[in-house]
């Protein structure tokens, strides 16, 4: 049966309804899909099963897995007729015997395609992908019968993964409409109520995780490394959680916006190779201002090449960044390699790691497995690493400090793919510790005004989150 034909059918069996319809969340809809029917429709199952699994065919994976319960019977036609094992995520754990969540047979590291009827929020498929990846498997594709349009595929991209569906609610209603099954009344309808009932992803994350309460000296507490300790003093005594990134390109003027910003700030994040005028002596007169106004040199290095180059970039002249940055950034595309170099320096006495888990660009490629591996790499080396730099995954354990650029008060974004956020949203609502701003700050007619301005709002969104406020 060809697509078209299938949407009849499925129309026909009452899978696909229009009209009025009570939703779970009391939300009045003027459509309805309920793939449960089609169980009792064998024929049908087989056919859309061919429909979801002509989408996955050339892709390399392990493992198929339904959301339960709508679309258990869909990955177990596909594995049937496909010969491809399947595994199933359980509602809960069980009580006795093994706790597993996840049911089937399967070792750490294998792909596994995950399945559901309908996406609509991204939520109830997110859930299943927290549980699978726990369980050890890894999640690149995710597909569905129908995509409601109405955010979810895009908040499923933006975790990391690549979701397709068979078809758009917005296809059907033309089939539908086309072969007079639906009126216009009903098509604007639904169209009108998918674009009115969008589920943002920002909003999907706020319900989904509570944000943790965690304080500044809860984390000093936890951490190992003792520049954190240094670091949340500062933050603690100068009541301020803003980190200034300081890319101007003069001795002049970074030494100048340093004494304007030095008050309100915890840090001060360089690019020191953008200096063009750069000597001995602009370090000499930065630390004399860090020592002034009490705050951290951060060198935004990004080491990230083998461990004997970065070694190099850490420790050689002219730049001798071991010698004063408090903290610089490592990437870890490397692996735990960078980490273990810059440690057989014997230099991280006085300096603390940064390490870069997500970016904030548009299109970067910090995916989700990406992140998680940073994070993982972070944690394992505590002992010389502060914080990661993250938009909105923050590190489990609590002696890590989660470090995040892209922040503006008046900015969405910038014409090289930069993209901003509150400093309000990332505290309260992503849970971050330290907010970074730059041009928001250094390109201010009065770059003193403006950094008082985000300390203060930096400081009274971290009390809020805290209940504080
Ligand atoms: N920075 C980012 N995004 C990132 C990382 C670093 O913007 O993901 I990692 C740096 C780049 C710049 C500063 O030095 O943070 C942000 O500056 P603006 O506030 O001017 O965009």
């Amino acid at each position: 049966m060809d697509k078209e034909n299938l949407i009849l059918k499925l129309f026909e069996l009452g899978v696909l309804q229009f009209g009025q319809f009570t939703l779970k969340s009391g939300l009045s809809s003027p459509f309805y899909l309920d793939f449960r029917r089609i169980i009792a429709y064998p024929d049908t199952l087989k056919d859309i099963s061919e429909e979801l699994w002509k989408m996955i065919e050339h892709l390399e994976f392990d493992h198929l897995c339904g959301v339960p319960y709508a679309a258990l019977s869909l990955s177990s036609a596909m594995s049937m007729m496909h010969g491809k094992p399947m595994v199933v995520k359980r509602k809960e754990a069980k009580e006795h015997g093994t706790k597993k969540l996840v049911e089937g047979i399967f070792h750490a590291g294998q792909k596994c395609v995950v399945i559901d009827d309908v996406i609509s929020s991204g939520i109830s498929m997110i859930e299943t992908l927290e549980a699978i990846e726990e369980a050890g498997l890894v999640v690149e594709h995710v597909i569905a019968i129908v995509d409601r349009m109405q955010g979810g595929v895009a908040t499923l991209e933006k975790e990391g993964y690549h979701a397709m569906s068979v078809y758009t609610i917005e296809e059907i209603l033309e089939v539908l409409y086309k072969h007079n099954k639906v009126d216009k009344e009903a098509h604007d309808q639904t169209l009108e109520f998918i674009q009115y009932n969008q589920i943002g992803y920002d909003k999907l994350r706020l319900q989904r995780t509570a944000v943790p309460k965690l304080s500044y000296s809860t984390i000093k507490v936890n951490a190992t490394n003792k520049i954190t300790g240094r670091l949340i003093d500062i933050i603690e005594s100068k009541q301020t959680n803003l980190c200034c990134s300081a890319d101007v390109n003069s001795k002049a003027a970074l030494l100048r916006l340093a004494d304007q910003v030095g008050p309100y700030i915890c840090a001060l994040k360089t690019h020191i190779d953008t200096v063009s005028d750069f000597d001995a002596d602009l370090i000499v007169s930065l630390k004399n201002l860090a020592k002034k106004h009490n705050f951290l040199l951060f060198e935004d290095r990004k080491f990230a090449d083998i461990g004997h180059i970065v070694m190099q970039q850490f420790t050689s002249s002219p730049l001798n960044i071991a010698d004063w940055a408090d903290l610089v950034t490592v990437h870890v595309v490397a692996g735990s390699s960078s980490i273990d170099a810059l440690r057989s320096t014997g230099k991280l006495e006085n300096t603390g790691l940064i390490v870069v888990a997500q970016m904030s660009t548009e299109d970067t490629l910090t995916s989700r497995e990406y992140t998680k591996q940073a994070l993982a790499i972070a944690q394992k080396h505590q002992d010389v690493v502060v914080g990661i730099v993250g938009q909105n995954k923050r590190p489990r354990d609590a002696g890590l400090m989660m470090l995040t650029p892209g922040i503006s008060l008046s900015e969405t974004g910038d014409a090289h793919g930069q993209v901003y956020n509150t400093p309000q949203e990332a505290f309260e609502e992503r849970g971050i510790d330290i907010m970074i701003v730059g041009r928001g700050i250094y390109k201010a007619e009065n770059p003193a005004a403006k950094a008082a301005e985000y300390r203060q709002i930096g400081w009274q969104s971290y009390l809020k989150r805290l209940g504080l406020a």
